[in-house]
Protein backbone atom coordinates (compact mmCIF):
# COMPACT_ATOMS: atom_id res chain seq x y z
CA UNK A 1 0.00 0.00 0.00
CA UNK A 2 1.52 3.35 -0.87
CA UNK A 3 2.04 6.29 1.67
CA UNK A 4 -0.48 8.66 1.34
CA UNK A 5 0.90 12.00 0.29
CA UNK A 6 2.64 14.28 2.60
CA UNK A 7 -0.69 16.85 4.19
CA UNK A 8 0.16 19.97 2.21
CA UNK A 9 -2.53 21.67 4.12
CA UNK A 10 -0.47 21.63 6.85
CA UNK A 11 2.06 23.72 5.44
CA UNK A 12 -0.60 26.61 4.41
CA UNK A 13 -1.21 30.18 5.75
CA UNK A 14 -3.47 30.12 8.21
CA UNK A 15 -7.42 30.50 7.05
CA UNK A 16 -7.59 34.28 9.17
CA UNK A 17 -5.35 35.34 6.31
CA UNK A 18 -7.26 34.04 3.07
CA UNK A 19 -10.45 35.40 4.51
CA UNK A 20 -8.39 38.78 4.25
CA UNK A 21 -7.52 37.97 0.60
CA UNK A 22 -9.87 35.58 -1.13
CA UNK A 23 -8.72 33.97 -3.82
CA UNK A 24 -8.90 35.96 -7.20
CA UNK A 25 -8.06 32.99 -10.00
CA UNK A 26 -9.54 33.73 -13.22
CA UNK A 27 -10.65 30.75 -15.44
CA UNK A 28 -12.16 32.54 -18.82
CA UNK A 29 -15.76 32.25 -19.46
CA UNK A 30 -16.24 30.16 -16.50
CA UNK A 31 -19.08 31.79 -15.07
CA UNK A 32 -20.63 31.12 -18.13
CA UNK A 33 -19.34 27.83 -19.36
CA UNK A 34 -21.72 24.91 -19.90
CA UNK A 35 -20.51 21.19 -19.64
CA UNK A 36 -21.06 19.14 -22.28
CA UNK A 37 -24.71 17.23 -22.60
CA UNK A 38 -24.11 13.60 -21.54
CA UNK A 39 -23.41 12.80 -25.21
CA UNK A 40 -21.44 9.42 -24.38
CA UNK A 41 -21.53 6.52 -21.70
CA UNK A 42 -19.48 6.72 -19.37
CA UNK A 43 -16.14 6.48 -20.08
CA UNK A 44 -15.20 4.52 -16.64
CA UNK A 45 -17.03 1.55 -17.96
CA UNK A 46 -13.23 0.31 -19.36
CA UNK A 47 -11.38 1.68 -16.45
CA UNK A 48 -9.16 -0.28 -14.51
CA UNK A 49 -7.09 2.40 -12.87
CA UNK A 50 -9.15 5.59 -11.14
CA UNK A 51 -7.58 8.93 -10.82
CA UNK A 52 -7.74 10.33 -6.65
CA UNK A 53 -6.86 13.97 -6.19
CA UNK A 54 -5.74 13.82 -2.73
CA UNK A 55 -4.08 17.30 -1.60
CA UNK A 56 -3.02 15.53 1.47
CA UNK A 57 -5.82 17.17 3.92
CA UNK A 58 -7.42 14.10 5.76
CA UNK A 59 -8.29 10.89 5.73
CA UNK A 60 -8.82 9.93 2.10
CA UNK A 61 -7.63 6.43 2.88
CA UNK A 62 -11.35 5.28 3.32
CA UNK A 63 -11.62 6.34 -0.53
CA UNK A 64 -8.91 4.57 -1.22
CA UNK A 65 -9.77 1.11 0.27
CA UNK A 66 -13.09 1.80 -1.15
CA UNK A 67 -11.77 1.47 -4.45
CA UNK A 68 -9.04 -1.29 -3.64
CA UNK A 69 -12.50 -2.90 -2.54
CA UNK A 70 -14.35 -2.92 -5.72
CA UNK A 71 -11.19 -4.10 -7.51
CA UNK A 72 -9.72 -0.65 -9.13
CA UNK A 73 -6.33 -0.01 -9.48
CA UNK A 74 -5.28 3.89 -8.03
CA UNK A 75 -3.41 6.16 -9.77
CA UNK A 76 -2.48 9.77 -8.02
CA UNK A 77 -2.82 13.13 -8.90
CA UNK A 78 1.15 14.89 -9.05
CA UNK A 79 0.58 17.54 -11.14
CA UNK A 80 -2.47 18.88 -13.15
CA UNK A 81 -0.79 16.83 -16.33
CA UNK A 82 -2.32 13.78 -14.31
CA UNK A 83 -5.76 15.27 -14.32
CA UNK A 84 -5.86 16.11 -17.86
CA UNK A 85 -4.73 12.58 -18.54
CA UNK A 86 -7.08 10.35 -16.19
CA UNK A 87 -9.59 8.23 -17.68
CA UNK A 88 -11.67 8.71 -14.48
CA UNK A 89 -11.14 11.18 -11.49
CA UNK A 90 -12.44 11.02 -8.08
CA UNK A 91 -11.79 13.97 -5.98
CA UNK A 92 -12.46 13.34 -2.27
CA UNK A 93 -12.57 17.15 -1.03
CA UNK A 94 -11.39 17.07 2.93
CA UNK A 95 -11.06 19.60 5.25
CA UNK A 96 -11.56 23.36 4.77
CA UNK A 97 -12.37 24.90 1.91
CA UNK A 98 -10.09 27.90 1.67
CA UNK A 99 -7.07 25.46 2.25
CA UNK A 100 -8.44 23.23 -0.12
CA UNK A 101 -8.99 25.88 -3.16
CA UNK A 102 -5.21 27.56 -2.10
CA UNK A 103 -3.61 24.20 -2.58
CA UNK A 104 -5.31 23.78 -5.70
CA UNK A 105 -4.68 27.25 -6.99
CA UNK A 106 -1.26 27.35 -6.04
CA UNK A 107 -0.12 24.23 -8.27
CA UNK A 108 -2.04 24.69 -11.26
CA UNK A 109 -5.07 21.84 -10.38
CA UNK A 110 -7.47 24.19 -10.45
CA UNK A 111 -7.41 25.22 -14.00
CA UNK A 112 -6.86 21.12 -14.71
CA UNK A 113 -9.75 20.46 -13.02
CA UNK A 114 -12.38 22.79 -14.44
CA UNK A 115 -10.62 21.88 -18.07
CA UNK A 116 -11.34 18.09 -17.12
CA UNK A 117 -15.19 18.99 -15.98
CA UNK A 118 -15.81 21.25 -19.28
CA UNK A 119 -15.08 18.36 -21.47
CA UNK A 120 -17.79 16.02 -19.46
CA UNK A 121 -15.24 13.27 -18.37
CA UNK A 122 -15.91 11.26 -15.72
CA UNK A 123 -15.86 13.26 -12.42
CA UNK A 124 -16.93 12.27 -9.02
CA UNK A 125 -16.00 14.91 -6.47
CA UNK A 126 -16.58 13.89 -2.59
CA UNK A 127 -17.97 16.47 -0.13
CA UNK A 128 -15.92 19.41 0.02
CA UNK A 129 -14.96 17.96 -3.76
CA UNK A 130 -18.56 19.41 -4.71
CA UNK A 131 -18.42 22.39 -2.36
CA UNK A 132 -15.45 23.73 -4.60
CA UNK A 133 -17.19 23.07 -7.94
CA UNK A 134 -19.41 26.21 -6.58
CA UNK A 135 -18.64 29.75 -6.89
CA UNK A 136 -17.86 30.94 -3.85
CA UNK A 137 -18.24 29.69 0.56
CA UNK A 138 -18.74 31.47 3.21
CA UNK A 139 -16.05 29.32 5.13
CA UNK A 140 -13.62 31.55 6.63
CA UNK A 141 -14.85 33.54 3.41
CA UNK A 142 -15.79 34.38 1.42
CA UNK A 143 -13.42 32.86 -0.83
CA UNK A 144 -13.71 31.69 -4.76
CA UNK A 145 -14.55 28.58 -6.07
CA UNK A 146 -13.96 26.96 -9.41
CA UNK A 147 -17.35 28.33 -10.21
CA UNK A 148 -18.39 25.80 -12.38
CA UNK A 149 -21.82 25.94 -10.70
CA UNK A 150 -23.79 28.65 -9.87
CA UNK A 151 -24.31 29.05 -6.08
CA UNK A 152 -22.68 30.37 -2.86
CA UNK A 153 -21.65 27.67 -0.17
CA UNK A 154 -23.35 28.78 3.18
CA UNK A 155 -23.34 27.10 6.88
CA UNK A 156 -26.31 25.59 8.11
CA UNK A 157 -28.36 28.17 9.89
CA UNK A 158 -28.33 26.72 13.47
CA UNK A 159 -31.29 29.26 14.54
CA UNK A 160 -34.06 26.78 14.02
CA UNK A 161 -32.65 24.69 16.30
CA UNK A 162 -30.86 22.22 13.82
CA UNK A 163 -27.32 20.88 15.24
CA UNK A 164 -24.47 21.88 12.87
CA UNK A 165 -22.33 20.49 12.24
CA UNK A 166 -24.94 17.81 10.30
CA UNK A 167 -23.55 14.57 11.48
CA UNK A 168 -24.80 10.95 10.24
CA UNK A 169 -27.00 9.04 8.17
CA UNK A 170 -29.72 10.81 6.15
CA UNK A 171 -32.05 10.47 3.33
CA UNK A 172 -31.84 11.74 -0.07
CA UNK A 173 -35.25 12.88 -2.43
CA UNK A 174 -33.86 11.84 -5.84
CA UNK A 175 -34.66 14.78 -8.52
CA UNK A 176 -33.44 12.59 -11.76
CA UNK A 177 -31.70 10.10 -13.80
CA UNK A 178 -28.69 10.31 -11.69
CA UNK A 179 -27.48 7.04 -12.82
CA UNK A 180 -25.26 6.61 -9.96
CA UNK A 181 -27.85 7.19 -7.24
CA UNK A 182 -30.21 4.57 -8.86
CA UNK A 183 -29.81 1.60 -6.54
CA UNK A 184 -30.25 3.87 -3.33
CA UNK A 185 -34.10 3.89 -2.84
CA UNK A 186 -35.25 4.75 0.33
CA UNK A 187 -31.74 4.29 2.22
CA UNK A 188 -29.58 6.63 3.98
CA UNK A 189 -26.35 7.75 3.24
CA UNK A 190 -23.70 9.22 5.48
CA UNK A 191 -23.57 13.21 5.83
CA UNK A 192 -20.52 15.31 7.39
CA UNK A 193 -20.55 19.08 7.25
CA UNK A 194 -21.03 22.22 8.47
CA UNK A 195 -21.72 23.96 4.83
CA UNK A 196 -24.09 22.97 2.50
CA UNK A 197 -24.93 24.99 -1.29
CA UNK A 198 -28.54 25.46 -1.82
CA UNK A 199 -30.97 24.64 -4.96
CA UNK A 200 -31.55 27.92 -6.87
CA UNK A 201 -33.11 28.96 -10.07
CA UNK A 202 -29.18 28.96 -11.48
CA UNK A 203 -28.15 25.99 -10.25
CA UNK A 204 -31.51 23.88 -10.68
CA UNK A 205 -30.45 21.75 -14.14
CA UNK A 206 -26.93 20.53 -11.95
CA UNK A 207 -29.06 19.04 -8.80
CA UNK A 208 -29.75 15.28 -9.02
CA UNK A 209 -30.65 15.08 -4.91
CA UNK A 210 -31.71 17.11 -2.30
CA UNK A 211 -31.41 16.31 1.77
CA UNK A 212 -33.48 18.18 4.22
CA UNK A 213 -31.89 19.07 7.51
CA UNK A 214 -33.35 22.30 8.70
CA UNK A 215 -34.11 23.05 5.00
CA UNK A 216 -33.73 21.84 1.62
CA UNK A 217 -30.22 21.41 0.36
CA UNK A 218 -28.21 19.96 -2.61
CA UNK A 219 -26.97 16.83 -1.79
CA UNK A 220 -25.92 15.41 -4.89
CA UNK A 221 -25.25 17.09 -8.65
CA UNK A 222 -25.07 15.61 -12.07
CA UNK A 223 -24.07 16.90 -15.38
CA UNK A 224 -23.31 14.34 -18.16
CA UNK A 225 -20.42 12.86 -16.97
CA UNK A 226 -19.50 14.75 -13.66
CA UNK A 227 -20.53 13.99 -10.17
CA UNK A 228 -20.46 15.46 -7.10
CA UNK A 229 -22.27 14.37 -3.69
CA UNK A 230 -22.45 15.81 -0.42
CA UNK A 231 -22.30 13.06 1.27
CA UNK A 232 -19.67 10.39 1.91
CA UNK A 233 -20.54 7.25 -0.17
CA UNK A 234 -17.44 5.61 1.02
CA UNK A 235 -18.66 5.65 4.35
CA UNK A 236 -22.20 4.97 3.65
CA UNK A 237 -22.09 1.25 3.78
CA UNK A 238 -23.50 -0.93 1.12
CA UNK A 239 -25.30 2.01 -0.36
CA UNK A 240 -22.31 3.80 -0.85
CA UNK A 241 -20.18 1.16 -2.14
CA UNK A 242 -23.16 0.49 -5.03
CA UNK A 243 -22.81 4.52 -5.55
CA UNK A 244 -18.91 4.15 -5.92
CA UNK A 245 -19.52 0.90 -8.25
CA UNK A 246 -22.02 2.75 -10.40
CA UNK A 247 -19.87 5.01 -10.62
CA UNK A 248 -16.70 3.01 -11.31
CA UNK A 249 -18.23 0.06 -13.50
CA UNK A 250 -21.75 0.21 -15.05
CA UNK A 251 -21.35 -3.34 -15.64
CA UNK A 252 -22.07 -4.16 -11.96
CA UNK A 253 -19.85 -6.77 -11.73
CA UNK A 254 -17.54 -6.53 -8.49
CA UNK A 255 -19.29 -8.58 -5.24
CA UNK A 256 -21.37 -5.22 -3.65
CA UNK A 257 -24.12 -6.72 -1.67
CA UNK A 258 -27.74 -6.41 -3.29
CA UNK A 259 -29.70 -3.34 -1.39
CA UNK A 260 -32.76 -4.68 0.59
CA UNK A 261 -35.79 -2.18 0.74
CA UNK A 262 -35.14 0.98 2.34
CA UNK A 263 -37.33 3.30 4.65
CA UNK A 264 -35.44 6.30 5.10
CA UNK A 265 -36.58 9.70 5.65
CA UNK A 266 -34.75 11.83 7.92
CA UNK A 267 -31.89 12.07 10.18
CA UNK A 268 -30.89 9.18 12.03
CA UNK A 269 -30.13 8.56 15.15
CA UNK A 270 -26.73 6.77 15.40
CA UNK A 271 -26.22 3.58 17.10
CA UNK A 272 -22.19 3.96 17.71
CA UNK A 273 -19.98 0.27 18.74
CA UNK A 274 -17.06 1.53 21.02
CA UNK A 275 -14.06 -0.24 21.33
CA UNK A 276 -12.00 0.88 24.80
CA UNK A 277 -8.28 -0.07 23.47
CA UNK A 278 -5.66 -0.76 25.20
CA UNK A 279 -1.88 -3.34 25.59
CA UNK A 280 -2.81 -5.88 28.26
CA UNK A 281 -0.18 -7.75 30.64
CA UNK A 282 1.35 -9.87 27.52
CA UNK A 283 1.81 -6.78 25.16
CA UNK A 284 -1.11 -7.60 23.19
CA UNK A 285 -3.24 -4.64 21.97
CA UNK A 286 -6.87 -6.24 23.33
CA UNK A 287 -10.31 -4.19 23.77
CA UNK A 288 -11.32 -4.20 27.43
CA UNK A 289 -14.26 -2.72 29.00
CA UNK A 290 -14.36 -1.29 32.56
CA UNK A 291 -17.17 -0.93 35.55
CA UNK A 292 -17.11 2.21 36.00
CA UNK A 293 -13.46 3.18 34.29
CA UNK A 294 -11.61 -0.14 36.22
CA UNK A 295 -11.00 -2.49 33.02
CA UNK A 296 -8.83 -5.18 35.66
CA UNK A 297 -10.79 -8.44 36.44
CA UNK A 298 -11.96 -8.55 40.08
CA UNK A 299 -9.15 -11.71 40.84
CA UNK A 300 -5.91 -12.62 42.00
CA UNK A 301 -4.22 -12.08 38.97
CA UNK A 302 -6.01 -8.14 38.10
CA UNK A 303 -5.53 -8.88 34.32
CA UNK A 304 -6.80 -6.25 32.27
CA UNK A 305 -10.10 -7.87 31.08
CA UNK A 306 -9.67 -9.01 27.52
CA UNK A 307 -12.72 -8.86 24.79
CA UNK A 308 -11.36 -9.77 21.71
CA UNK A 309 -9.19 -8.67 19.36
CA UNK A 310 -10.09 -4.58 17.90
CA UNK A 311 -9.53 -5.08 14.21
CA UNK A 312 -12.09 -8.72 14.44
CA UNK A 313 -14.59 -6.44 16.20
CA UNK A 314 -14.86 -3.29 14.21
CA UNK A 315 -15.37 -5.72 11.54
CA UNK A 316 -17.79 -7.39 13.11
CA UNK A 317 -19.87 -4.46 14.31
CA UNK A 318 -19.84 -3.05 10.81
CA UNK A 319 -21.38 -6.22 9.27
CA UNK A 320 -23.97 -6.15 12.59
CA UNK A 321 -24.92 -2.65 11.13
CA UNK A 322 -23.19 -0.64 13.57
CA UNK A 323 -23.61 3.38 12.41
CA UNK A 324 -20.06 4.39 13.61
CA UNK A 325 -17.51 2.34 15.23
CA UNK A 326 -15.01 4.29 17.83
CA UNK A 327 -11.99 3.16 18.95
CA UNK A 328 -10.49 5.17 22.59
CA UNK A 329 -7.00 4.42 23.05
CA UNK A 330 -7.46 4.29 26.90
CA UNK A 331 -4.09 4.77 27.94
CA UNK A 332 -3.14 7.09 25.72
CA UNK A 333 -3.15 9.76 28.34
CA UNK A 334 0.21 8.31 29.27
CA UNK A 335 1.54 6.31 26.19
CA UNK A 336 2.23 8.57 23.09
CA UNK A 337 -0.02 7.31 20.43
CA UNK A 338 2.71 7.89 17.77
CA UNK A 339 5.21 5.67 19.62
CA UNK A 340 2.13 3.11 19.80
CA UNK A 341 2.20 1.87 16.44
CA UNK A 342 0.12 -1.02 16.89
CA UNK A 343 -2.85 1.44 17.79
CA UNK A 344 -2.55 3.05 14.13
CA UNK A 345 -2.54 -0.33 12.44
CA UNK A 346 -5.50 -1.32 13.70
CA UNK A 347 -6.47 1.48 12.67
CA UNK A 348 -5.78 1.28 9.13
CA UNK A 349 -6.40 -2.17 8.83
CA UNK A 350 -10.23 -1.36 9.99
CA UNK A 351 -10.36 0.73 7.17
CA UNK A 352 -9.66 -1.43 4.59
CA UNK A 353 -13.00 -3.14 5.12
CA UNK A 354 -15.11 -1.04 7.41
CA UNK A 355 -17.12 1.38 5.32
CA UNK A 356 -19.17 3.47 8.01
CA UNK A 357 -16.90 6.20 10.01
CA UNK A 358 -14.05 5.60 11.97
CA UNK A 359 -13.35 7.61 15.36
CA UNK A 360 -10.42 7.54 17.47
CA UNK A 361 -9.40 9.06 20.55
CA UNK A 362 -6.81 9.45 23.63
CA UNK A 363 -3.38 10.75 23.75
CA UNK A 364 -4.28 13.75 21.33
CA UNK A 365 -2.21 16.78 22.77
CA UNK A 366 1.71 17.88 22.04
CA UNK A 367 4.09 15.79 23.20
CA UNK A 368 8.26 15.75 23.36
CA UNK A 369 9.37 11.97 22.96
CA UNK A 370 12.90 10.76 25.20
CA UNK A 371 14.86 12.64 22.09
CA UNK A 372 13.15 16.17 22.67
CA UNK A 373 11.67 15.82 19.42
CA UNK A 374 8.48 17.54 19.69
CA UNK A 375 4.81 16.91 18.42
CA UNK A 376 2.02 19.00 17.86
CA UNK A 377 -1.13 17.84 18.38
CA UNK A 378 -2.10 18.74 15.27
CA UNK A 379 0.42 15.89 14.26
CA UNK A 380 -0.42 13.65 16.36
CA UNK A 381 -3.79 13.61 14.71
CA UNK A 382 -2.46 14.23 11.05
CA UNK A 383 -1.24 10.65 11.96
CA UNK A 384 -4.61 8.98 12.89
CA UNK A 385 -6.68 10.89 9.71
CA UNK A 386 -3.42 9.61 7.28
CA UNK A 387 -4.27 5.81 9.20
CA UNK A 388 -8.34 6.14 8.79
CA UNK A 389 -9.31 7.98 11.38
CA UNK A 390 -12.66 10.04 10.09
CA UNK A 391 -13.31 12.41 13.71
CA UNK A 392 -10.66 12.17 15.95
CA UNK A 393 -11.70 12.76 19.92
CA UNK A 394 -10.22 14.62 21.92
CA UNK A 395 -10.62 13.97 26.30
CA UNK A 396 -7.98 15.18 28.66
CA UNK A 397 -6.49 18.01 26.46
CA UNK A 398 -10.05 19.24 25.73
CA UNK A 399 -10.87 19.86 29.62
CA UNK A 400 -7.45 22.20 30.41
CA UNK A 401 -8.16 23.89 27.13
CA UNK A 402 -11.29 24.51 28.05
CA UNK A 403 -10.35 25.30 31.96
CA UNK A 404 -8.01 27.84 30.51
CA UNK A 405 -10.38 29.38 27.91
CA UNK A 406 -13.24 30.11 30.98
CA UNK A 407 -10.32 31.41 33.03
CA UNK A 408 -9.26 34.09 30.76
CA UNK A 409 -12.57 34.41 27.94
CA UNK A 410 -9.76 34.46 25.32
CA UNK A 411 -9.53 31.98 22.26
CA UNK A 412 -5.53 31.54 21.78
CA UNK A 413 -6.07 29.21 18.90
CA UNK A 414 -3.23 27.28 20.55
CA UNK A 415 -4.64 24.46 21.74
CA UNK A 416 -5.32 21.17 20.26
CA UNK A 417 -8.59 21.19 19.79
CA UNK A 418 -8.54 24.71 18.06
CA UNK A 419 -5.81 24.10 15.76
CA UNK A 420 -7.30 20.46 14.51
CA UNK A 421 -10.67 22.27 14.01
CA UNK A 422 -8.65 24.84 11.89
CA UNK A 423 -7.74 22.83 9.96
CA UNK A 424 -9.52 19.63 9.49
CA UNK A 425 -13.20 21.05 9.97
CA UNK A 426 -15.07 20.83 13.73
CA UNK A 427 -16.80 18.00 11.59
CA UNK A 428 -13.86 16.21 12.26
CA UNK A 429 -13.17 16.95 16.00
CA UNK A 430 -15.34 14.79 19.18
CA UNK A 431 -14.75 16.23 22.65
CA UNK A 432 -14.66 13.22 25.36
CA UNK A 433 -16.21 13.91 28.42
CA UNK A 434 -15.78 11.71 31.26
CA UNK A 435 -17.44 13.30 34.04
CA UNK A 436 -18.48 11.72 37.52
CA UNK A 437 -21.51 12.95 40.01
CA UNK A 438 -20.95 15.25 42.98
CA UNK A 439 -23.92 15.18 44.92
CA UNK A 440 -25.19 18.28 47.12
CA UNK A 441 -27.85 19.27 49.06
CA UNK A 442 -28.03 23.02 48.30
CA UNK A 443 -27.64 23.94 44.70
CA UNK A 444 -26.05 26.87 45.96
CA UNK A 445 -23.03 24.78 47.45
CA UNK A 446 -21.01 24.99 44.17
CA UNK A 447 -20.46 27.22 41.49
CA UNK A 448 -21.28 24.82 38.54
CA UNK A 449 -24.20 23.78 37.00
CA UNK A 450 -26.36 21.62 39.45
CA UNK A 451 -29.88 19.74 38.86
CA UNK A 452 -32.21 18.27 40.57
CA UNK A 453 -31.31 14.40 40.40
CA UNK A 454 -33.41 11.76 39.49
CA UNK A 455 -31.51 8.86 41.11
CA UNK A 456 -30.89 10.91 45.05
CA UNK A 457 -27.45 10.55 46.33
CA UNK A 458 -26.10 7.48 48.97
CA UNK A 459 -27.19 10.49 51.92
CA UNK A 460 -30.64 11.10 50.11
CA UNK A 461 -29.13 14.54 48.27
CA UNK A 462 -31.12 15.63 45.55
CA UNK A 463 -28.93 18.06 43.74
CA UNK A 464 -25.51 16.92 41.45
CA UNK A 465 -23.15 18.53 39.69
CA UNK A 466 -21.21 16.38 36.77
CA UNK A 467 -17.65 17.37 37.32
CA UNK A 468 -14.96 16.57 34.71
CA UNK A 469 -12.50 14.54 34.97
CA UNK A 470 -9.01 13.94 32.84
CA UNK A 471 -6.38 10.44 32.60
CA UNK A 472 -9.06 8.04 32.27
CA UNK A 473 -11.41 9.44 35.01
CA UNK A 474 -8.32 8.97 37.91
CA UNK A 475 -8.56 13.19 38.25
CA UNK A 476 -11.07 15.40 39.26
CA UNK A 477 -10.65 19.09 37.97
CA UNK A 478 -12.55 22.00 38.58
CA UNK A 479 -14.76 22.58 35.93
CA UNK A 480 -18.43 20.99 35.23
CA UNK A 481 -19.63 18.97 32.05
CA UNK A 482 -22.09 21.36 31.72
CA UNK A 483 -19.52 24.41 31.63
CA UNK A 484 -16.85 22.05 29.98
CA UNK A 485 -19.56 21.28 26.89
CA UNK A 486 -20.69 25.19 26.35
CA UNK A 487 -16.55 26.31 26.25
CA UNK A 488 -15.59 23.26 23.93
CA UNK A 489 -18.29 24.16 21.47
CA UNK A 490 -17.35 27.86 21.54
CA UNK A 491 -13.22 26.82 20.70
CA UNK A 492 -14.34 24.26 17.59
CA UNK A 493 -15.85 20.70 18.90
CA UNK A 494 -17.93 19.81 16.00
CA UNK A 495 -19.73 16.86 18.76
CA UNK A 496 -19.48 15.72 22.36
CA UNK A 497 -18.99 11.58 23.04
CA UNK A 498 -20.91 12.16 26.78
CA UNK A 499 -19.88 9.42 29.00
CA UNK A 500 -20.47 8.96 32.97
CA UNK A 501 -17.94 7.21 35.02
CA UNK A 502 -20.75 6.09 37.66
CA UNK A 503 -22.88 4.21 34.71
CA UNK A 504 -20.05 2.94 32.60
CA UNK A 505 -20.47 -1.20 32.36
CA UNK A 506 -23.38 -0.86 34.89
CA UNK A 507 -26.54 -2.25 32.29
CA UNK A 508 -28.66 0.23 34.53
CA UNK A 509 -29.77 2.56 31.44
CA UNK A 510 -27.77 6.00 30.23
CA UNK A 511 -27.90 8.62 32.81
CA UNK A 512 -30.61 10.36 31.18
CA UNK A 513 -30.58 13.90 33.71
CA UNK A 514 -26.70 13.95 32.16
CA UNK A 515 -27.44 13.66 28.59
CA UNK A 516 -30.54 16.19 28.61
CA UNK A 517 -28.72 18.60 30.57
CA UNK A 518 -25.55 18.80 28.36
CA UNK A 519 -27.66 17.90 24.85
CA UNK A 520 -29.79 21.23 25.80
CA UNK A 521 -26.90 23.16 26.39
CA UNK A 522 -25.19 22.96 22.99
CA UNK A 523 -25.99 22.89 19.42
CA UNK A 524 -23.71 20.35 17.97
CA UNK A 525 -24.47 16.82 18.15
CA UNK A 526 -23.92 15.57 21.39
CA UNK A 527 -23.43 10.81 21.56
CA UNK A 528 -24.82 9.48 24.93
CA UNK A 529 -22.60 6.95 26.10
CA UNK A 530 -21.84 4.79 29.21
CA UNK A 531 -24.46 2.41 31.16
CA UNK A 532 -26.76 0.94 28.23
CA UNK A 533 -28.31 -2.83 29.61
CA UNK A 534 -30.96 -3.88 27.43
CA UNK A 535 -32.97 -2.09 24.14
CA UNK A 536 -35.00 0.02 26.33
CA UNK A 537 -32.23 1.94 27.46
CA UNK A 538 -31.41 3.31 23.84
CA UNK A 539 -35.36 3.98 23.10
CA UNK A 540 -35.13 5.55 26.50
CA UNK A 541 -32.09 7.98 25.59
CA UNK A 542 -33.75 9.18 22.28
CA UNK A 543 -37.04 9.98 23.78
CA UNK A 544 -36.41 12.10 26.78
CA UNK A 545 -33.23 13.75 25.61
CA UNK A 546 -31.80 15.57 22.63
CA UNK A 547 -28.92 12.91 21.71
CA UNK A 548 -27.48 11.99 18.20
CA UNK A 549 -26.38 9.08 18.86
CA UNK A 550 -25.91 6.64 21.57
CA UNK A 551 -22.93 4.59 22.31
CA UNK A 552 -22.60 1.12 23.70
CA UNK A 553 -19.72 -1.24 24.49
CA UNK A 554 -20.11 -3.79 27.07
CA UNK A 555 -23.64 -5.32 25.43
CA UNK A 556 -21.86 -5.66 22.40
CA UNK A 557 -18.86 -7.33 23.60
CA UNK A 558 -20.07 -9.92 25.77
CA UNK A 559 -23.11 -10.46 22.75
CA UNK A 560 -25.92 -9.85 25.65
CA UNK A 561 -27.64 -7.65 22.71
CA UNK A 562 -26.89 -7.59 19.08
CA UNK A 563 -27.18 -4.12 17.17
CA UNK A 564 -29.46 -5.28 15.13
CA UNK A 565 -32.06 -5.94 18.14
CA UNK A 566 -31.03 -2.19 19.42
CA UNK A 567 -32.35 -1.04 15.46
CA UNK A 568 -35.52 -2.80 15.85
CA UNK A 569 -36.44 -1.80 18.77
CA UNK A 570 -36.03 1.44 17.84
CA UNK A 571 -37.79 1.12 14.55
CA UNK A 572 -40.95 -0.29 16.60
CA UNK A 573 -40.81 2.79 18.82
CA UNK A 574 -40.96 4.83 15.93
CA UNK A 575 -37.27 6.02 16.29
CA UNK A 576 -35.51 6.90 12.64
CA UNK A 577 -32.67 4.23 12.48
CA UNK A 578 -30.62 3.53 9.56
CA UNK A 579 -31.21 -0.29 9.07
O1 LIG B 1 -7.77 11.84 27.65
O2 LIG B 1 -7.56 12.44 25.28
O3 LIG B 1 -6.16 10.63 26.23
O4 LIG B 1 -8.59 10.32 25.89
C1 LIG B 1 -8.75 9.12 26.57
C2 LIG B 1 -10.04 8.50 26.12
O5 LIG B 1 -10.12 7.20 26.69
C3 LIG B 1 -11.25 9.27 26.58
O6 LIG B 1 -12.20 9.30 25.53
C4 LIG B 1 -11.80 8.46 27.75
O7 LIG B 1 -13.21 8.47 27.77
C5 LIG B 1 -11.32 7.06 27.41
N1 LIG B 1 -11.01 6.28 28.64
C6 LIG B 1 -9.94 6.46 29.45
N2 LIG B 1 -9.95 5.53 30.42
C7 LIG B 1 -11.03 4.76 30.22
C8 LIG B 1 -11.43 3.61 31.02
O8 LIG B 1 -12.50 3.00 30.79
N3 LIG B 1 -10.63 3.26 31.99
N4 LIG B 1 -12.79 4.72 28.55
C9 LIG B 1 -11.69 5.23 29.08
C10 LIG B 1 -13.92 5.35 28.52
C11 LIG B 1 -16.08 4.93 28.30
C12 LIG B 1 -16.78 4.63 27.05
C13 LIG B 1 -17.42 3.29 27.20
C14 LIG B 1 -18.85 3.64 27.48
C15 LIG B 1 -19.82 2.56 27.22
N5 LIG B 1 -14.82 4.40 28.27
O9 LIG B 1 -16.03 4.73 25.96
O10 LIG B 1 -17.19 2.58 26.09
O11 LIG B 1 -18.94 4.05 28.84
O12 LIG B 1 -19.61 1.49 28.04
P1 LIG B 1 -20.83 0.54 28.43
O13 LIG B 1 -21.78 0.52 27.26
O14 LIG B 1 -20.21 -0.80 28.60
O15 LIG B 1 -21.43 1.08 29.68
P2 LIG B 1 -7.44 11.36 26.30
Amino acid sequence: MEAPPPPLSLQLASSSSLRLSPLSIHFPNRRHSRVQPLRRRLICRAASTVTLLDYGAGNVRSVRNAIRYLGFDIKDVKNPNDILDAECLIFPGVGAFAPAMNVLTQNGMAEALCRYIEKDRPFLGICLGLQLLFESSEENGPIKGLGLVPGVVGRFDSSGGVRVPHIGWNALNIRKDSNILEEIGDHHVYFVHSYRALPSEANQEWISSTCNYGEKFISSIRRGNVHAVQFHPEKSGDVGLSILRRFLDLSGSSGVKRLGIGHASRLAKRVIACLDVRTNDQGDLVVTKGDQYDVREQTKENEVRNLGKPVDLARQYYKDGADEISFLNITGFRDFPLGDLPMLQVLRKASENVFVPLTVGGGIRDFTDANGRHYSSLEVASEYFRSGADKISIGSDAVYAAEDYLKTGVKTGNSSLEQISRVYGNQAVVVSIDPRRVYVRNPDDVQFMVIKTSTPGPQGEEYVWYQCTVNGGRDGRPIGAYELARAVEELGAGEILLNCIDCDGQGKGFDVDLVKLISDAVSIPVIASSGAGIVEHFSEVFEKTNASAALAAGIFHRKEVPISSVKEHLLKEGIEVRL
